[in-house]
């Protein structure tokens, strides 16, 4: 698998699925999730809808990921995960882990092979972008499936310099 992380805005990628760092409400937000629900047009919020009223009365857990189509986005699937919440107490690096991993298991069950992400919790849910880039690109290298290509799409110069040091790990 190949892993790379570019500056850029996620919701322009040509890819398969773009991960969407969501709340459990999935029923919208700020950040990434606006941006997301923005680009991709009304159509994503009634399937969000549906799927609170159908699988998911109780919301999306923290750690997991439910798909939708992309609708009106370059890619086809935008796959929907709830990061852990600092600002709650959410402090446990596996959660975080955790929505990396499920969505790539979303990600192969859907036929997805190239998969955008943002850095999950490293906004509005108050975990530092060095932590987020570290457990992202750990949670990355431990998982196997058919993925071909995972790609880190950063807003901010210094959130790109964080995962491109944690890709420089070995
Ligand atoms: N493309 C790529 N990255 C982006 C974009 C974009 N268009 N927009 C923002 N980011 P955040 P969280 C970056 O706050 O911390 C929402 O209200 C941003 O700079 O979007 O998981 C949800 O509804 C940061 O580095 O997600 C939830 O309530 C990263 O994406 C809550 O925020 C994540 O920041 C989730 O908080």
């Amino acid at each position: 698998m190949r892993i790379e992380a570019v500056q850029g805005d996620i919701t322009t990628q040509d890819v398969d699925a773009v991960v969407n760092a969501a709340n459990s409400s999935l029923l919208g937000g700020g950040g990434v999730d606006g941006a997301i629900h923005r680009a991709a047009g009304p159509r994503l919020l009634e399937e969000c809808m549906e799927l609170r009223r159908t699988e998911l009365p109780d919301g999306l857990p923290v750690g997991q990921a439910v798909p939708t189509a992309g609708y009106d986005l370059p890619a086809p699937w935008v796959i929907h995960t709830v990061g852990p919440n600092r600002h709650r107490g959410e402090t446990d690096p596996a959660l975080l882990a955790s929505c990396f991993t499920s969505a790539l298991d979303v990600a192969d069950a859907v036929g997805a092979r190239r998969v955008a992400f943002p850095a999950v919790s490293a906004g509005v849910y108050g975990w530092e972008a060095a932590e987020v880039a570290r457990v992202a690109v750990d949670a990355v290298r431990g998982w196997s499936g058919s993925v071909e290509l995972v790609r880190f799409v950063l807003l901010g110069e210094d959130v790109l310099a964080a995962f491109t040091a944690a890709l420089e790990h070995p």
